[in-house]
């Protein structure tokens, strides 16, 4: 992707674990990799299709300014945040934060952090099968949509479906949602529990009936298999009440595993 660098930015702030550094300050010098696409600028010579770097150094500026943390790592992660929030246009960012003046009683010539974060694009299923569906399901996109660094962007129709796996119990009603995120896959599993437990869910009957049921189907294309979490998704490529719904807003995104595109895996399943 097109970079936008800015390099060494001299800001005098008052980040230090030691209380010293908090009261009397010392200089900190930034450097940010702005990754965005910058063809559209490039081919109309219009700033607005950009990131404008001026902006984007006050920001970082007043950021480092107004805020005292203990850590460069926590200086650094919160400002990435607030600039992937505040830039649309921002797809990701690289940022070094040096404090050369670290009071370790060395010669050293600087101490760094360097991080990258970005969005990310995370598909969600939806289920529910207990009192109120709909309102469940749009309580729960409703509650993803005012989580902070997760934006909601496409929302598939509900369907009514037969439970599948079993358990005898009411019908279904499922959907499938596209998510932009910067939480990572156990963060936004952890918000994903928060809104299951907001919505009264509880863990009684494993498949067994359940209010609001919300998985992570995708990730990007990561893998991962934890205790705790697997994606992609095990049976994504099993269900028609997944493949369905996550077809009408994904119909061409690649499952990373079996290398199918979710149109193909819906067209195995539903006959
Ligand atoms: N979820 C299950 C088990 N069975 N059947 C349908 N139709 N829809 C579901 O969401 C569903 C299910 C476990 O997550
Ligand atoms: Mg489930
Ligand atoms: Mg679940």
């Amino acid at each position: 992707m097109d970079k936008i660098i800015i390099k060494n930015l001299e800001v005098f702030a008052n980040h230090g674990v030691f209380p010293e550094e908090n009261v009397l300050g010392q200089k900190f010098v930034l450097s940010a990799v702005l990754f965005a696409d910058t063809r559209t600028a490039g081919m109309t010579d219009a700033l607005e299709y950009s990131i404008h770097y001026g902006e984007v150094s006050q920001y970082i500026t007043k950021f480092m300014q107004e805020h005292t943390f203990k850590l460069i790592e926590a200086a650094a992660e919160q400002l990435a945040q607030e600039l992937l929030l505040a830039f649309p246009r921002l797809q990701a960012i690289r940022l070094e934060v040096k404090k050369p003046w670290a009071p370790v009683g060395l010669p050293l010539e600087t101490v760094s952090v360097e991080i990258t974060r970005g969005w990310h694009t995370a598909y969600i299923a939806l289920g529910s099968n207990m009192g109120d569906k709909q309102a469940y399901l749009d309580g729960a996109v409703e509650a993803l949509r005012k989580t902070r660094g997760c934006r909601v962007e496409a929302v598939a129709d509900y369907i009514v479906t037969e439970p599948y796996g079993g358990v005898e119990q009411d019908d279904f009603l499922n959907g499938a949602l596209k998510l932009r995120t910067l939480l990572t896959p156990q963060e936004l599993l952890l918000r994903l529990n928060e809104i299951e437990a907001e919505a009264g869910r509880e863990r009684i009957v494993h498949w067994g009936p359940r209010t609001l049921d919300l998985d992570i189907l995708l990730y990007d294309d990561a893998v991962i298999d934890t205790e705790t979490l697997t994606v992609p998704h095990k049976e994504l490529h099993l269900r028609d009440f997944v493949l369905v719904p996550l077809a009408q807003i994904a119909p061409h995104v690649r499952h990373p595993l079996l290398g199918r595109t979710i149109e193909e895996l819906k067209m195995e399943v539903v006959r």
